[in-house]
């Protein structure tokens, strides 16, 4: 866990950038880069931190599988060369590969508690940006409105998605005021490492506030759209998991209570909490 004393370092340098581009006047601050929330580090999620030998082996990727032993299935997904396309309505469409990426934002250390729709839950030190920083660097245009992440299509490396009766890739979205407000993350790492394979490597979405599908694994594009966009879950069982998705225990999952959530590593059961438990940062989002 080593990077957890840079956090509140990192998350300074973050503001910094922010208020240097704010000085800069930068012409048209496009809409959804609001004034943001609590300038705290993400170095405490209330929870201890779930054992990385729990998490590892258990989690959801359809691309390989419908079981949670996503690590038996993922050996050839090849991870390298990487890139990520930044497209859609933006001045400055992108394609980025990991290592420029990296060189782009500078990255820090989260810890973030996460949610799963189907009610395990587990509190994880992501490493990263934010998300609102690689928008900025493509500068939103002013009809966008929403946030597109694809994963991977790729039926030779990750054996669930020759089952063409889904709705590969996976795809999911978010508005664009959701997509820039601090919490929305980008990780590339986890316990002090990259990735691995069956955490979405190399790069993927974290949205704590959100049911953990909302937070796309592996992704290579993100579009930026004026109208809502179709997502994986959505499409496939929209009674089941809606375009929003916020955690929230007080509206059932039509086949289950929301109520509670189990541990992964410890099996503890805890309350669920409103926007898993992020109000001070998302509910302003939702009035
Ligand atoms: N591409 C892709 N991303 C995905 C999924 C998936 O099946 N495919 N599952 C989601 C679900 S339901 C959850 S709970 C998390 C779980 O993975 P994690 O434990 O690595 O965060 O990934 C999300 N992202
Ligand atoms: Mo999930």
């Amino acid at each position: 866990m080593g990077l957890g004393a840079g956090g509140g370092f990192a998350w300074c340098r973050y503001r910094g950038a922010d208020a240097e581009v704010l000085a800069a006047g930068q012409p048209s601050a496009p809409v959804g880069f609001g004034p943001s929330t609590p300038a705290q580090p993400f170095t405490d999620a209330g929870h201890p931190l779930t054992d990385e030998n729990a998490a590892d082996p258990y989690c959801n990727f359809y691309e390989f599988t419908s079981t949670k032993s996503v690590w038996r299935h993922v050996e050839g997904f090849k991870t390298r060369p990487w890139t990520v396309a930044v497209t859609g309505l933006v001045r400055r469409p992108s394609t980025l590969d990991i290592d420029q990426l990296a060189r782009l934002f500078p990255r820090e250390e989260r810890i973030y508690r996460h949610r799963c729709v189907e009610a395990w839950a587990m509190v994880v030190p992501w490493i990263g940006f934010p998300l609102a920083d690689l928008l900025r660097h493509v500068e939103p245009l002013p009809a966008a409105r929403y946030v597109r992440f694809t994963g991977f299509d790729r039926p030779d490396e990750a054996s669930h998605m020759r089952d063409r009766s889904f709705p590969w890739p996976y795809t999911e979205g978010l508005t664009l005021a959701e997509a820039t407000n601090e919490l929305a993350f980008v990780a590339t790492g986890m316990y002090g490492h990259s990735l691995l394979k069956q955490h979405g490597a190399p790069i993927r979405v974290v949205l704590p506030w959100k049911y953990g599908f909302k937070s796309a694994k592996s992704i290579v594009g993100i579009e930026l759209t004026a109208t809502r966009p179709a997502t994986f879950w959505n499409t496939l069982a929209p009674h089941e998991y809606d375009f929003t998705a916020n955690v929230n225990p007080q509206v059932d999952h039509p086949r289950w209570s929301q109520r509670t959530e189990r541990m992964l590593d410890t099996g503890d059961r805890y309350q669920t909490m409103m926007y898993n438990g992020y109000g001070d940062w998302v509910a302003r989002l939702y009035p």
